[in-house]
């Protein structure tokens, strides 16, 4: 492909701002939850314009979406792109959305110059990315890499107890394709860094080498109601206290982890929720992360010894489950030569990478040689509303994108 073919910022930025009227927020975010209408908008609008842009489309059990543009050679394994359109409850509209419309505009830009590359290319959307309404994140990633299988998948349920597979018939995307189970000839998946490092190097590019392990923990505690008045202080068995103290003892954990390990409590549930009854159950989540495995272990097992540790004190008892573990990868190393490759050849500052999120490419990584390219967000702040980046570092990330998976698509 000619080196001086670039991709259309212009075209890519209004891609994104149309894409992020579909659950505008207020302060200029987006509320777009897996698998609501909302979801089925943003999925119905992709559709339409992958369709206008010459892709056929195809749409697996797990509402998994693949655009395809075909190649030279239709029977070479795809290379791949693609990233979520479902976005957190307080979510930035370019989470995931800039992973699936970067890979659009590859597919146009390869259109404008009439170019048709070795292997068939594909832009994926993959369901339920961020785990917010159903746990865990990644899962219809994961499905199509066979880390879970399908029905486990469609089975998950929101807090509301409506499973996946059903939303996944009301809202019209329960294809009928097998998931996975196909030879992919490499992923790359762009996405911004969602931290500050890029932005306080200066730098316009991450060359993403790999992604830091998750757990993930739903923990019950259990204590007993009464009356907030008459009941003195010795005799409580108060669920909140407890739970408040291992809240505190999951950020210790991550603070004793220093310089690389993360730790959060992003959800609880306290009942009967009444402010003169002393709580008899809270029901929270914890999120433990670190790039080492066996640091990531050790601090699991700190957390559930804590937290029998004060349950036991306080006379409460404890439901301590982990439901989630996604280990440390690293990517493919000809796919992360790729993307530096295509940064060096259009001289744009970059810098190698390790991803604190979580991200679809890292199940991707099990079936396909697979890389991530980030680009800056704003004072490193996301899933959060004022998300937000720049059309030139998202643009420079797209021809990034392109090139490397030109490289990819041809090295067949
Ligand atoms: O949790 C994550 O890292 C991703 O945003 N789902
Ligand atoms: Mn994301
Ligand atoms: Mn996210």
């Amino acid at each position: 492909m000619a080196t001086n073919v670039r991709i259309n910022g212009q075209r890519l930025w209004d891609s994104l701002m149309e894409m992020a009227r579909i659950g505008a927020t207020a302060k200029g975010g987006v509320c777009r939850l897996a698998l609501t209408d909302l979801d089925r908008q943003s999925r119905d609008l992709f559709v339409r314009w992958c369709k206008e842009a010459g892709c056929s489309i195809t749409v697996d059990r797990m509402g998994n979406i693949f655009a395809r543009r075909p190649g030279k050679d239709d029977s070479l394994p795809p290379v791949m792109t693609g990233s979520h359109l479902d976005s957190q409850p307080t979510g930035g509209k370019f989470d995931g959305a800039y992973g699936v419309l970067a890979g659009l505009e590859v597919v146009r830009t390869l259109n404008d110059a009439n170019y048709e590359t070795n292997a068939p290319i594909e832009v994926a959307v993959w369901t339920n990315e961020e785990g917010s309404r159903f746990a865990p994140a990644m899962i219809a990633s994961g499905v199509f890499a066979g880390v879970f299988d399908l029905d486990y998948g469609l089975g998950r349920a929101d807090t509301e107890g409506k499973t996946m597979g059903e939303e996944l018939k009301r809202i019209g995307y329960a294809g009928d394709a097998e998931v996975g189970g196909r030879d992919i000839g490499a992923f790359f998946e762009a996405h911004i860094e969602q931290g500050p490092i890029l932005e306080a190097e200066g730098k316009t590019i991450g060359v993403v080498r790999g992604v830091q392990g998750i757990r993930w923990y739903e923990i019950t505690v259990t204590g007993q109601e009464a009356h907030a008045g008459p009941t003195p202080m010795p005799r409580r068995k108060d669920a909140l206290v407890g739970a408040a103290r291992m809240v505190e003892a999951v950020n210790r954990i991550g603070l004793e982890n220093q310089p690389d390990a993360c730790a959060t409590v992003g959800m609880m549930q306290v009942s009967p929720n009444s402010r003169n009854v002393i709580p008899g159950t809270v029901f929270f989540t914890a999120d433990l992360r670190h790039p080492d495995a066996d640091t990531l272990a050790a601090m699991s097992a700190a957390l559930q010894q804590e937290c029998e540790t004060i349950a036991e004190k306080a006379g409460l008892t404890l439901d301590f489950n982990e439901i989630w573990y996604s280990p440390p990868v690293g990517f493919a190393p000809e796919c992360v030569a790729a993307v530096q490759k295509a940064a060096d050849d259009l001289a744009i500052p970059n810098r190698k990478i390790v991803s604190g999120a979580g991200h679809d490419a890292v199940y991707l990584s099990r079936v396909a040689p697979t890389a991530m390219v980030f680009v800056p967000c704003e004072n490193g702040i996301s899933h959060n509303e004022i998300e937000n980046a720049t059309a030139e570092d998202l643009a420079a990330g797209c021809d990034v994108l392109l090139r490397a998976m030109v490289e990819r698509a041809n090295a067949v």
